[in-house]
């Protein structure tokens, strides 16, 4: 068994796994080279031969624990046939949404579609045996928001508006928990030792929607996956305290925190569940001084419980590589 694995399942708190979210991408130079030759991101994504050697950078570069497969969560709209790109300075840009056509794709037309995904985590296990490779969706309220909002909801969203035509959204509630499930089974079957599901903006919710929206979809996302020995580390971002009520109804085999979320509390909160991540990317931009205060503390916090060391979201493109070479040495010596 790997490291990662073992924390997560055996809720082993004596090695301390450490991988950085997006730590395949904008800030690592070998990552910039191959992404200026290859200006369409989808279609990069689908470079079976280039995603696993993204993916790789950062293990070779670092000696990580885990390698996250380089794709991204809009692949499932992109699978369901939606427009997806992705437009220097504004993000993703989707296409209209065509329900009938999304509602009559097949799991034949997606896996069709988004395949070589499933070549590039084969790739990434046969090179990296013993490293913990990690498939990943998005969760079906966030995918939800992008595929209604056709962008980021960064700025200007409203959560009436979006979901104002109620049976359009539960029917594609429904429509992405399959298709969900389907994209995770097959990362698993590819080599995908652990599975993360991004609810990267379940902080968008109203709190009496919750269960609906975020806390029911996820939980049936676990229960159709169908190897069940495979962990699955869930990020409900923006949850604040309902982290809390997150893991009693969803119950994820690990769970992983924002930067709002006191690391304190949710050791003392989160009814034992492995806990990852935490530490607020906006601090890799500091000195070493302010860095190392920081990782001190959640390494301090964690010390005993199962922990996987992360970040609260993702590596900001500004982040010097030297700086997850450092955190890294860091949490190494404290093992
Ligand atoms: O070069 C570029 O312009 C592309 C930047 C980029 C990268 C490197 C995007 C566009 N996606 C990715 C890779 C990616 N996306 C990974 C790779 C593995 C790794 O972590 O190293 C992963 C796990 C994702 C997941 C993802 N994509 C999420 C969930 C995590 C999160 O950040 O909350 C989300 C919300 C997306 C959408 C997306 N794709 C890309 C961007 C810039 C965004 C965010 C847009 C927004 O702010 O709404």
């Amino acid at each position: 068994m790997n490291k990662l694995v073992e924390c997560i399942s055996n809720r082993d708190s004596s090695y301390l796994p450490i991988w950085f979210m997006r730590q395949a991408g904008r800030y690592l130079p070998e990552f910039k080279e191959i992404r200026i030759k290859n200006p369409n991101f989808i279609n990069l994504c689908l470079n079976s031969e280039l995603a696993a050697e993204i993916t790789i950078q950062p293990i070779k570069r670092f000696d990580l624990d885990a390698a996250i497969i380089f794709s991204d969560i809009l692949l499932i709209p992109y699978g369901l046939g939606q427009k997806v790109e992705f437009k220097k300075g504004e993000g993703p840009v989707l296409g209209d949404l065509k329900i009938e056509e999304i509602l009559k794709t097949t799991a034949q037309n997606f896996l069709e579609k988004v395949s070589p995904v499933y070549k590039a985590i084969s790739k990434v296990k046969e090179k990296l045996p013993q490293k913990s490779v990690i498939g990943f969706a998005g969760a079906p309220w966030t995918l939800l928001v992008y595929m209604l909002n056709q962008k980021s909801p960064k700025k200007d969203f409203d959560f009436f508006k979006v979901i104002e035509n109620e049976k359009l959204t539960q029917k594609l509630l429904a429509k992405l928990e399959d298709m969900i499930s389907l994209h995770i089974n097959e990362q698993i079957k590819a080599g995908a030792d652990v599975i993360q599901i991004f609810d990267s903006w379940a902080g968008l919710l109203p709190k009496n929607q919750l269960f609906n929206f975020c806390y029911n979809p996820s939980k049936n996302i676990i229960n159709k996956v169908n190897n069940k020995k495979k962990p699955i580390i869930c990020f409900p971002r923006g949850l604040g305290k309902e982290y809390a009520e997150y893991c009693e109804k969803v119950s994820p085999h690990c769970i992983s925190i924002d930067y709002d979320v006191d690391p304190q509390w949710a050791k003392n909160n989160l009814k034992g569940i492995p806990i990852q991540g935490g530490m607020d990317p906006k601090i890799l931009l500091k000195d070493e001084n302010a860095i190392k205060k920081e990782v001190e503390k959640y390494l301090k916090i964690f010390s005993g419980y199962p922990y996987i060391f992360n970040l609260g979201h993702g590596v900001l493109p500004d982040t010097k590589p030297e700086t997850i070479r450092y955190i890294t040495n860091l949490v190494r010596k404290k093992r």
